[in-house]
């Protein structure tokens, strides 16, 4: 290990920090392999601290020299920090360090990308830029210089000054060092104005590699109407005179919120109709919406530690979710929304990696921006404003804007506004924050005397560290259906806090037919033992659009664990009503589309194992194949003509309707794929003039074993556009069949386009190696000897991106013997490596349990 011996951090020894900081002055000379940065930092006595200690963070740093009120001082440095007397009133602190940004591989701290310079401070890069207090509550102004050759040169806040090799910037808001960014480089831009509603002028700007200006209109389109909506819906206005966006390649996520310069990986901004999908344009339009929400939620407000990491992460996400429902459908959003939740934040609560939304105890705080943190934190925040109400949940927000502006809070400052601002109580429904775990709420029916009686009972089971749950506050909304279809109680949203409730309808004339969980109002796993008949009625009936797709999920899933675990036929019921609702031409094409959708083998594998029987990946992956076949056959008649729903005449554009219906038609292409060998496949794939239509046409005929050619075509078409040849690579692999998969997957890493250092390109390859499940799983575990060995190798140059690609080992419990003990020697392996990253420590360690 590289770490000798990895701290664990608690929230519970919280502690200020002796020192306030009154403002930074930043000067940057910049040289790629010896970047000088001097730091002059006015520090005053913390009088909320109780400890004194002058201990600034500091690692890969090279100290020229320091010094306090003009006087130069030796403090004592490890590969951590420093610490020196100081004086017991404020002083300056100046400190001239040395850095090397080519030679950081890591992407934290400064670092280069293609000849640029750009910055990733969140969570502790900054320490890597020089001594601070690497903290989040520790909250300063910064003035900047920025002295180089370089044609732009970008940091926080508003331009004070520039000219020939330099530029001078100043954020006048306080924030803390891991929203600082600087940028330098020969970029391009592409500009616009906003108007805010106060009359105030901001000029915008996204700059990218000479090249790809023309891939930045949709994002720029995508930042007003995010400024307008942040507006609009949350009052919130923009608080500086310039926006400016940066496109880089080389980037650990996706993007970063960095006050007044927001860093995007290219891949999370860049677009076009020919280079990008329907998918590409939709993801862009919510990151960039994020990162620029971020702005209130995290910038303005952000977190006292990093535990708080949710106050801004959760909360940004369901803003972000709003906002895209908003744009675009609001069921399609949540639908895709559910998925994504049952796909990776699911498997990551209910395996050895689970923790809570706020965990109370890390080594490696990046291994924590997770599905739980942000996608789960997002959901917690819709179960509250579902239990106060829209009303409330405005006011509570106005609140803590108004109460929090300039703060570095906690969930305690967020639950507390909630509380103020409603009356409300709110220590139980805190525990959602506290225990980790998706809860299971197990449904019972009573009917009498025309008297419904639902009775739920929910159980969370133990998950690290935890062993014990109390019940949670659980909103299920519930709506019942009359035996014709109507709906004869509207939505009610029951709340759930015992342990076992009942909850009674009066004055109903039939036994109803109950739809529970409407919208997905609570993360959790609903088991209701009910009949096919009675959810292919709500399947065609249910006047809620998610339990509508709900049910037709799980008639899916039923019949696929029938067919795994008693080799049944697929059920008439599934396809027959998923076949009607497919017909009905005036619901949504983008609905349709996911009425077509499948769960995921990872999904059906889970259901299998928490139904006590072990997943064998190659029957689940026949049976989906199967029943794949029979949708194709089923349907035959039908699919031409939802496959001309893709065929639009107008320009192509990536809204929601558009893209809708290219998804309704892709999704039938690949149906009629397994009935005419890939025939129509091959002729859209010729004629297709967008991305979306090219890959999907491609994707299928990958699938029918056939496309050699026009994978070739697409290479030499797209040789010089990394995203596109991205997309290259994780098609093969995610489309491989399970025999294939590993040398898919291998031989693609000998592909002299395998820039391996790049993350987005090592994801494309091995992201989608573990996202191919029965390839992945495949019983010779070669799949598995691959990835160990491409992590071991990252991990030396990139432990963050190393470490969160180790969680594709994660579910491995679940598995037979055989494939336990073959991921269990490369687990071994990688644990057995010398100088292995804290990252990649800590992610094995939880992982092997
Ligand atoms: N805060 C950013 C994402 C982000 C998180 C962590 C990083 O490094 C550990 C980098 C970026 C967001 O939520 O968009
Ligand atoms: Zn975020």
């Amino acid at each position: 290990m590289r770490d000798a011996a990895p701290t664990t951090i608690y929230l519970k020894d919280y502690s200020p920090f002796g020192f306030t900081v009154d403002d930074v002055h930043l000067t940057f000379d910049l040289s790629p392999s010896a970047t000088r940065v001097t730091s002059r930092i006015t520090f005053s006595p913390n009088p909320d601290a109780a400890d004194h200690t002058f201990f600034l963070h500091g690692e890969e740093l090279k100290l020229i020299r320091a010094s306090i009120d003009g006087q130069p001082v030796t403090p004592d440095a490890t590969d951590k920090g420093l610490t020196c007397n100081v004086p017991s009133s404020s002083f300056v602190w100046e400190a001239e360090v040395e850095i090397d940004p080519a030679g950081n591989t890591a992407l934290e701290g400064l670092y280069m990308s293609n000849g640029m310079y750009c910055t990733q401070c969140e969570a502790e890069g900054f320490r890597k830029i020089t001594y601070y207090p690497d903290r989040p509550d520790v909250m300063s102004t910064f003035t900047v210089r920025i002295n180089g050759p370089e044609k732009v040169l970008l940091s926080n806040g508003n331009p004070t000054d520039q000219g020939e090799g330099f530029a001078e910037w100043h954020d006048p808001w306080p924030k803390p060092a891991y929203l600082f960014a600087l940028v330098a480089g020969d970029l391009v831009n592409h500009p616009d104005r906003f108007t805010t509603k106060s009359g105030k002028e901001v000029e915008l700007n996204i700059w990218v590699r000479p090249g790809d200006e023309g891939k930045c209109a949709f994002g720029m389109e995508a930042l007003k109407k995010s400024m307008t909506w942040d507006e609009d819906v949350y009052g919130r206005e923009y608080d500086l005179d310039v926006f400016n966006i940066v496109a880089v390649d080389d980037f650990n996520m996706g993007a970063m919120e960095n006050k007044g310069l927001n860093i995007f990986n290219s891949s999370c901004v860049l677009a076009s109709p020919e280079t990008s999908t329907d998918d590409n344009f939709e993801r862009i339009e919510a990151i960039i919406a994020h990162e620029y929400f971020h702005n209130w939620t995290g910038n303005r407000i952000t977190c006292r530690d990093w535990f708080q990491l949710c106050l801004k992460e959760g909360l940004t996400v369901f803003r972000d979710a709003q906002f895209t429902s908003d744009m675009r459908s609001e069921p399609v959003k949540r639908i895709r929304d559910v998925i994504d939740l049952r796909g990776r934040q699911f498997p990551e609560d209910n395996g050895p990696l689970s923790h809570s939304v706020r965990p109370d105890s890390f080594v490696e705080i990046n291994n924590f921006y997770t599905a739980t943190v942000y996608e789960k934190g997002a959901e917690v925040i819709g179960m509250l404003k579902t239990l106060v109400g829209d009303d409330a949940y405005a006011k509570a927000l106005d609140l803590y804007f108004e109460r929090h502006d300039g703060d570095a809070a906690t969930i305690e400052d967020w639950l507390a506004v909630f509380q103020d601002a409603t009356g409300r109580d709110l220590s139980q429904f805190k525990r959602w924050y506290s225990q980790a775990g998706t809860p299971r709420v197990k449904v019972a029916e009573d009917w009498a005397d025309g008297t419904y009686t639902l009775t739920l009972s929910q159980s969370t089971s133990p998950t690290p560290g935890q062993d014990n749950k109390q019940p949670q506050v659980i909103p299920v909304a519930v709506g019942l259906l009359g035996q014709n279809g109507d709906e004869v109680a509207q939505t009610r949203v029951l709340e759930l806090t015992e342990k076992e409730q009942s909850f009674t309808f009066d004055g109903l004339s039939t036994k109803p037919v109950p739809s529970i969980l409407r919208g997905f109002s609570a993360p959790v796993i609903l088991d209701h033992d009910t009949t096919s008949a009675e959810r292919a009625f709500l399947l065609s009936h249910d006047t809620d659009p998610f339990n509508r797709w709900e049910a037709g999920r799980s008639l899916a899933r039923e019949t696929l664990l029938a067919m795994i675990t008693d080799g049944t036929a697929p059920s008439g019921a599934y396809l027959d009503g998923v076949q009607a609702v497919l017909r009905d031409d005036t619901l949504d094409p983008a609905y349709r589309a996911l009425m077509l959708g499948l769960p995921g083998q990872s999904e059906l594998a889970t259901a299998l194992h928490d139904g006590g029987t072990t997943p064998d990946p190659q029957a689940i992956w026949t049976a989906t194949e199967t029943l794949r076949q029979a949708q194709a056959q089923h349907m035959q008649d039908l699919l031409p003509r939802l496959h001309g729903e893709a065929q639009v005449s107008s320009p192509y554009q990536p809204d929601a309707d558009q893209s809708g219906r290219r998804a309704l038609g892709g999704a039938a292409l690949s149906l009629i794929t397994r009935l005419d060998g890939g025939a129509l496949a091959a002729s859209e794939y010729a004629k297709a003039d967008n991305m979306t239509l090219q890959l999907s046409a491609l994707g299928c005929l990958i699938k029918a074993g056939k496309g050699e050619a026009e994978l070739q075509a697409f290479y030499d078409q797209w040789e010089d556009d990394r995203l596109v040849i991205d997309k290259w690579f994780g098609l093969q692999v995610s489309l491989a069949d399970p025999e294939q998969t590993a040398t898919v997957g291998r031989s693609l890493t000998q592909h002299p386009d395998f820039n391996w250092k790049n993350p987005n390109r090592f994801r494309a390859v091995f992201g989608a190696l573990a996202m191919n499940h029965p390839g992945f799983h495949h019983a010779s575990g070669t799949a598995y000897e691959l990835l160990a060995a491409w992590l071991i190798r990252l991990d030396p140059v990139n432990p963050q991106t190393t470490a969160r690609m180790c969680s594709a080992f994660q579910t491995w419990r679940r598995y037979d013997a055989a494939r336990q003990d073959l991921i269990k020697v490369q687990l071994d392996r990688i644990a057995a490596t010398p100088d292995l990253s804290r990252d990649v420590t800590e992610m094995i360690t939880r992982i092997r349990g």
